[in-house]
C-alpha cells in the first residue's frame, strides 16, 4: 500500500521538524507532503530543505492562508494525480502522535475512513483546557444529533482516507475553513453509506507554535452544521411526502 501522509502548516517551524522526524520512524515507508500556506515564519524554507535532504518528503506552496480545509484539499488533489492507496491527514504541531498512526493503519483494510477518536473508550487528551474539551466535546455531540451520525469524534483531525473514498467525494464543491471541513468530510463519507472506524488515540495539547483555533472557525463548523442538518431534514420530509402523494 503506498501511504501519503499530508502535513499542513502555518506557522509551525519550531514544531515540523520533531513531527516529521517522528512520523518517518514510526510509519518509514509513507511519503510526506506539506502543504505551507506561505507562513511567514520561514516553514516553506525550512520544508524544502527538509525536501532536498529526503526523496520521500515532497512540498506544496500556496500563495496565502486559506484555511485547513483548502489545504487538504489541495494536498488530496496532488496526491490523487499520483498513485497513492491511502491518505493520512496529521497535524504539525505534535497533538497526533506519529506513533500512534500504524494503529489507524491497521484498520484501513476494513473501513473506508479511519478517525483517531479522542471520545472513544481508550482515546484520551492530554494538557488540554477545560474549555477546549467541553467545545470538542459539545461540537461532536451537536454534529452527531444534526446530521444523525454515530462517529463520537467528528471534529477529529488524524484521520486515514482510502484512495476510493476520496475519488467518489466532489472535493472542488467543499468551501468550509477549519473544523468544519472534518465534520463535512465526514458526512460526505457517511451519506455515501461507506464504512468509518474510530480508533482511540492520545491526543496531546501543542507545546510548540500558536493554535490557529478562533471563534470564527467554531462559528463556521457551528452554522454549517445546523445548514446541512435542516437541509438532510428538509430533503427527507419532502421525499415522504411524494411517497405519501403517490
Ligand atoms: N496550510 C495551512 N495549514 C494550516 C492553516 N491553519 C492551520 N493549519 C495547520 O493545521 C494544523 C492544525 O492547526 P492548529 O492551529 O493546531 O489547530 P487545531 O489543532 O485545531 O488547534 P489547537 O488544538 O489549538 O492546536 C497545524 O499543522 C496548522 O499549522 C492554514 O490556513 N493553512
Ligand atoms: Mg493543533
Amino acid at each position: 500500500m503506498k501511504i501519503l501522509t499530508i502535513i499542513p502548516t502555518y506557522n509551525e517551524i519550531d514544531a515540523l521538524p520533531t513531527t516529521v522526524d517522528r512520523l518517518r520512524a514510526a510509519v518509514p515507508e509513507s511519503e510526506v507532503l506539506i502543504v505551507d500556506d506561505n507562513s511567514p515564519d520561514g516553514t516553506g524554507d525550512l520544508a524544502e530543505q527538509m525536501a532536498a535532504a529526503d526523496e520521500q518528503i515532497h512540498v506544496l506552496h500556496r500563495v496565502k492562508k486559506d484555511g485547513l480545509g483548502g489545504a487538504y484539499i489541495a494536498g488530496f488533489g496532488w496526491g490523487l494525480e499520483r498513485d497513492y492507496d491511502a491518505f493520512v491527514e496529521l497535524d504539525a504541531d505534535g497533538s497526533h502522535q506519529p506513533e500512534q498512526l500504524p494503529d489507524l493503519l491497521s484498520e484501513i483494510d476494513y473501513a473506508d475512513l479511519v478517525i483517531g477518536s479522542r471520545w472513544v473508550a481508550g482515546g484520551s487528551v492530554v494538557n488540554w483546557p477545560l474549555h477546549r474539551e467541553l467545545i470538542s466535546r459539545a461540537g461532536s455531540l451537536y454534529s452527531r444529533t444534526m446530521l444523525g451520525l454515530r462517529v463520537r469524534d467528528i471534529t477529529a483531525g488524524f484521520r486515514v482516507f482510502r484512495r476510493s473514498t476520496l475519488e467518489e467525494i466532489d472535493l472542488s464543491s467543499i468551501e468550509s475553513v477549519g473544523y468544519g471541513f472534518q465534520v463535512d468530510m465526514t458526512f460526505r463519507v457517511a451519506r455515501q453509506g461507506k464504512t468509518i472506524k474510530e480508533v482511540p488515540i492520545t491526543f496531546v495539547e501543542r507545546t510548540l507554535g500558536e493554535s490557529k483555533m478562533s471563534s470564527g472557525i467554531v462559528l463556521e463548523a457551528v452554522a454549517n452544521v445546523t445548514k446541512w442538518g435542516l437541509c438532510a431534514r428538509a430533503k427527507a420530509l419532502a421525499k415522504k411526502a411524494r411517497a405519501y402523494q403517490r
